[in-house]
């Protein structure tokens, strides 16, 4: 089980034989790009590697019409003048004497892909293609697309092993109207697009392809266009339509497959898209589509035109495919004004079909979820004393942004008898450890808290979060006796923060309260804890190093802008919606460097929501977790969280059923108090600092571009790292 790639060096054998400005850019070196940027980085040794077949006449007959097929055929023995008249009779599109041969290849290609994913020979894979597909139809040619490869293979897969729900996600820049007009009627087949816009004024030049082109009959609510009107579009606009469009409609319509059309002319540097997204955040695409359809992926190549752009974002999805840890994102984790828009819209149209985004009601501020006695939330940022230079402060954040790849993937500490027995092969268990002479002096604080026995335990938990800092462990499973949860996440905390510049992300599920000895960043519990607090710019940035969620109770609380709780809800879409349209974008927006997820007492979680709740934070933190459970319940869990730490796709959590008011209610109070500064949960912009953000934005782009082209070395420059996170805007000084 693994990855494949599935490729035939023929396919580099079609080329423009003319002079045509639109389309040169559709060149052999794509492919050859791509290739030799997967072997630099070792991964494709690390693949199943699959050497592609021409598609049959019946299997392109699939989708196109056999006059097509014959005309296409054709093209074979036709020369240079005849090929260029033939060519003019479509839109974008050229012809040479090996176009039918790579057509067939390409469109063989993706069905060799779907039949290793479907026999279960891999996991998921990717198909390296030319001529590229989405815009190609039933009896045409289009956009350089001849045959379209991802088409045909979703018809195969319907129709070979009987698939009743496909999901095709096409990231590639350009609407993949070829698609669309193809399962138009067709329920079976969700077809979501993001694409270049402009209210129509970029290329296909289609109303078609707007928010409100749903599809037909039948199959209405199941084409989800979300037409960019702008271009700049960067990470921050691509998680949010994935968070708050695509992920939503995909867990109600729950596929059996994912196809990817996989376009990269969608990221920084391509001429077609003239969008910003980096590399990475392909990366973080793929990860988010692997909690589907049991991680049954097929990514065929679309467009992509910007060779080391294109070679970089390949090698990004690939290595997410093969299980690596996502890399941190680059840039604010700010969506724009028409980015936002255009989510509006496309939420808008398909809301009629989809429950989970009528879950989504104005927020409604009732006494039953508060802000603690009744004020407003605590203004942050009033700093008065004795200021820092703002040079003394990069060195401490700045740091490389490739992550080492931890040698260990999942160590576990169990100290409970058994536990160990149900574990899945391949996790570290980590034995005895010595408590360091600062741990000991942290662990007296909590005397009272803690038991002999239970030192044994934190010194088992600090060796696992220190591997997990130092990179030598991906990520870890400990346990606590109820009564040292607490306790052991207080020192846990401390570890990190005195660990240069993290931040941390805790969750906390059950009856765990926020440890007192972490200064809060705003008035608390009583008023005089302000007292203790130092308004220091330092202490004050240290303060934003904690973004702590409860979980647990009835009732959704605030305390401040990184301190707040959240019911836990019981409904499949109260579940959903929690994780996508508030958990994800805050740990997003913060971009921790460590999760700590605690299960304390009476947590209440089900295995399939801990898997789940595991798997999908995985993706902000680079999958640095580390999950503190209490003992009671590792018997059942350890095999749940181990599974989903290592990356496999969680269990179903059932069947969808819509959020019960109450939940609604809680995550509506809670986006609406936090939505000020946590601009990843934004869904319709009211901001008066748009302005400011999109200069930074594109200045920030500017710099990217010079400093970096797309060079393995990227770094994040101090400024661009704020201590709250990339995605908390700080209230104006
Ligand atoms: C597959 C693809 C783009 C065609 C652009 C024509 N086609 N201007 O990216
Ligand atoms: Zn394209």
């Amino acid at each position: 089980m693994g990855t494949a790639l599935v490729y035939h060096e023929d396919m580099t054998a079609t080329r423009l034989l003319w002079d045509d400005p639109e389309c040169e850019i559709e060149c052999p070196e794509r492919l050859t790009a791509a290739l030799d940027g997967l072997r630099q980085c070792g991964l494709e040794e690390r693949c199943l590697c699959l050497t592609a077949c021409e598609a049959s006449e019946e299997e392109l007959g699939l989708v196109h019409s056999p006059e097509y097929i014959a005309l296409v055929q054709k093209t074979q023995t036709l020369d240079k003048e005849e090929l260029h008249a033939l060519s003019k009779q479509y839109d974008a599109v050229y012809f040479h004497p090996d176009t039918f041969h790579c057509a067939r290849l390409a469109a063989g290609a993706a069905l060799k892909l779907v039949d290793a994913v479907l026999t279960g020979a891999v996991h998921n894979g990717v198909a390296l293609v030319r001529p590229p597909g989405h815009h190609s139809q039933r009896a045409a040619a289009n956009g350089f697309c001849v045959f379209n490869n991802v088409a045909i293979a979703a018809k195969h897969a319907k129709q070979k092993y009987g698939l009743q729900r496909i999901l095709i996600v096409d990231w590639d820049v350009h609407h993949g109207q070829g698609i669309q007009y193809i399962f138009n009627d067709d329920p079976s087949v969700l077809y979501f697009s993001w694409h270049r816009y402009e209210h129509g004024r970029f290329w296909p030049f289609l109303p078609e392809s707007d928010a409100d082109a749903v599809g037909q009959g039948q199959g209405q609510g199941f084409t989800v266009n979300l037409p960019w009107n702008q271009i700049g579009m960067g990470n921050a606009d691509y998680l949010a339509a994935f968070l708050h469009v695509l992920l939503p409609l995909a867990f109600e319509f729950d596929p059996e497959l994912v196809l990817v059309s996989a376009g990269f002319d969608s990221a920084i540097g391509d001429p077609e898209g003239q969008m910003q997204a980096t590399p990475e955040c392909f990366a973080h695409l793929t990860q988010l589509l692997q909690v589907l359809a049991g991680g049954r992926i097929c990514a065929v190549l679309e467009g992509g035109y910007h060779l080391e752009s294109l070679s970089q974002s390949v090698c990004m999805m690939v290595q997410t495919l093969l299980g690596d840890p996502t890399p941190p994102l680059l840039g604010l984790m700010v969506p724009c004004q028409s980015a936002l828009e255009s989510i509006q819209s496309v939420r808008t149209a398909q809301t009629p079909h989809w429950i989970s985004l009528r879950q989504n009601v104005a927020p409604v501020l009732s006494s039953s979820t508060h802000s603690p006695e009744g004020r407003s939330l605590p203004l942050l940022g009033e700093s008065r004393t004795c200021a820092i230079a703002e040079d003394s402060l990069s060195p401490l954040l700045d740091r490389p942004c490739l992550r080492p790849n931890p040698p260990v993937c999942t160590a576990v500490a169990l100290t409970v008898p058994g536990a160990a027995l149900a574990l899945p092969p391949g996790v570290l268990h980590q034995e005895g450890s010595v408590l360091r002479e600062e741990t000991k002096a942290w662990a007296r604080l909590h005397k009272s808290r803690f038991q002999d026995e239970d030192f044994a335990a934190l010194g088992k938990s600090l060796c696992l979060l220190d591997g997990i800092l130092d990179g030598q462990v991906r990520n870890a499973i400990a346990t606590t006796t109820a009564l040292a949860t607490v306790a052991t996440l207080d020192v846990l905390i401390q570890r990190c923060l005195a660990y240069k510049g993290q931040r941390v992300l805790c969750v906390a599920l059950g009856q765990l309260d926020r440890p007192l000895d972490l200064a809060d960043d705003g008035p608390g519990k009583g008023e005089q804890r302000l007292m203790y607090m130092c308004t220091c710019p330092w202490c004050f940035l240290l303060r934003r190093r904690i973004l702590w969620l409860n979980i647990r109770g009835k009732e959704a609380a605030t305390w401040s802008m990184f301190h707040f709780s959240a019911p836990l809800p019981q409904t499949t879409g109260g579940f959903l919606s929690f994780i996508l349209g508030l958990l994800l974008p805050l740990a997003y927006g913060f971009q921790p460097d460590v999760v700590l997820m605690a299960l304390g007492p009476a947590h209440g979680l089900q295995n399939a929501q801990a898997a789940l709740l595991a798997t999908m934070l995985r993706s902000p933190v680079g999958s640095r977790i580390l999950a503190v459970v209490e003992e009671e319940s590792i018997l059942q869990l350890a095999r749940t969280l181990a599974q989903a730490l290592l990356g496999e796709t969680p269990p179903s959590l059932g069947p969808f059923s819509m959020a019960s008011p109450e939940e609604i209610q809680a995550l509506m109070f809670l986006k609406a108090q936090l939505e000020p500064r946590w601009k990843l949960l934004q869904l319709l912009h009211h901001n008066r600092d748009h302005q400011s953000l999109e200069i930074n934005r594109s200045r920030w782009a500017d710099s990217y571009l010079r400093k970096s082209a797309l060079g393995p070395q990227r770094t994040v420059a101090g400024d661009l790292r704020p201590v709250g996170g990339p995605g908390f805007l700080p209230p104006e000084q």
